[in-house]
């Protein structure tokens, strides 16, 4: 099968690094924990010709001609995200996680505002005031963190005390490397008792969300939830805000969109996120989030029956977060290394008061979103753990190494990215 015949006959360049990647997505387990295999359809959405088109505006209200067909996949994308999420309002123009937050804080602070977001260091995010940003030159964040990094409980008080010291504007959820829920009701009365507006960055777990697999910030009275659309959602790359009911709020985000920050919208992104948000509202993708979660589960039970410290103790979520450092004696990147070497790809993190620095920390973070997306379960995602201990244990023993390479390659043959040719 000729995937991309075009460019094979075009440019042998980029198209050698388009099948190498094929091949290598073919081969080997995905556990970064905020990749997923986007389907066949949401692709062909994505690559097709509304690349084309400009489309500055909103359905209705553009500033271009010839926007029969954009309007209505922007519409359907629209309208496809509200029902999801229970959300009054979507916007699906922001090009990607980032670009929402930062929509989204452009939207309702003004300079020198206040934010109030998890640690970093926590499980935090970049886009939540991490000083390498230009977002720190701007506003000023201010943080909660956990009680117990052994238990992943947030000291709640803790939060309320800082909020009634630094009046936040935003009290912000949300993580990348947190592996459990959080006390979304307990948020919100903070939040409303320092006048601050509640918002969840759900980039992580939108899909464990829309698939009901977890909770839903707006039950609990959450003002916004900016999100990406290409992880546990098995979108296409790219951004999404909600705003559960206030028309106001709703307004400063599209205006803070476009054209506060960005210009015309990538349409052939925005009918992906239709394609994929139309999936998620199947039967179908509430079972996959659902085995997202048994399957990180399956994965903590062996990590911890050999004794490998799980920040948080565990999951409730598609992520762990493993202590490789202190329980093994092997840094971070040596051990995202050494499991690349048997075809597991995974991510180096920093761990809660981490000793060590972030170029090399005491952590490895990984999760089960595209794996559950291969088909596997958890009887193949605890041999997958049990793999990637064994491989940490003997990281120097070469001929164990390629023996389960060649067990992880078998049972990636067994269980092929959907819908892909190779
Ligand atoms: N890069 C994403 C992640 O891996 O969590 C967040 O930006």
């Amino acid at each position: 099968m000729d995937l991309y015949p075009f460019t094979k006959k075009q440019d042998k360049k980029v198209y050698a690094a388009l099948i190498g990647e094929e091949k290598r997505q073919a081969i080997g387990l995905e556990l970064i924990p905020s990749e997923n295999y986007a389907s066949r359809a949401v692709r062909e959405a994505n690559y097709s010709i509304l690349t084309n088109k400009y489309s500055e505006g909103y359905p209705g209200k553009r500033y271009y001609g010839g926007q029969e067909f954009t309007d209505a996949v922007e519409t359907l994308a629209i309208e496809r995200a509200k029902k999801l999420f229970k959300a009054k309002y979507a916007n699906v123009q922001t090009l990607g996680g980032a670009n929402a937050n930062l929509a989204m804080y452009f939207a309702l602070l003004e300079p020198g505002d206040t934010v109030l977001g998890m640690d970093l260091s926590h499980g935090g995010h970049l886009t939540h005031g991490h000083p390498v940003t230009y977002l720190t030159k701007i506003f000023r964040f201010v943080r909660y963190k956990m009680k117990n990094p052994d238990t992943g409980e947030i000291d709640y008080d803790e939060m309320r005390q800082v909020a009634l010291k630094e009046k936040p504007k935003i009290l912000l959820a949300g993580f990348s490397a947190y592996p459990r829920e959080l006390d979304y009701k307990r948020m919100v009365s903070i939040a409303r008792e320092v006048g601050a507006i509640a918002v969840m960055d759900a980039a992580h777990i939108a899909g464990l969300i829309a698939g009901k697999a977890i909770k839903n910030p707006f039950d609990y009275g959450f003002d916004i939830v900016t999100s990406t659309t290409h992880k546990t959602l098995r979108g296409p790359r790219g951004g999404l805000i909600l705003v559960r009911e206030s028309e106001e709020l709703a307004k400063k985000i599209n205006k803070s969109v476009f054209p506060g920050l960005q210009g015309g919208p990538h349409m052939h992104a925005v009918a992906a996120k239709a394609v994929a948000f139309g999936e998620a509202l199947s039967p179908k993708f509430r079972t996959y989030a659902k085995q997202i979660l048994k399957n990180a589960k399956a994965m903590e039970k062996v990590f911890k029956a050999h004794g490998i410290r799980l920040l948080t103790g565990g999951t409730s979520n598609h992520l762990l977060l493993a202590d490789v450092y202190g329980s093994l004696g092997i840094t971070g990147k040596d051990a995202e290394h050494t499991l690349d070497l048997i075809g597991i790809t995974l991510n180096k993190n920093s761990i809660a008061d981490d000793v060590r620095g972030p170029m090399d920390p005491s952590g490895i973070r990984f999760g089960t979103p595209a794996i559950t997306t291969r088909g596997l379960k958890e009887k193949e995602c605890a041999k997958v753990a049990e793999w990637m201990v064994d491989a940490l244990k003997h990281k120097d023993n070469k001929k164990e190494l390629v023996k389960i390479k060649k067990e992880v390659e078998k049972l990636c043959k067994k269980f092929p990215i959907p819908n892909r040719f190779i």
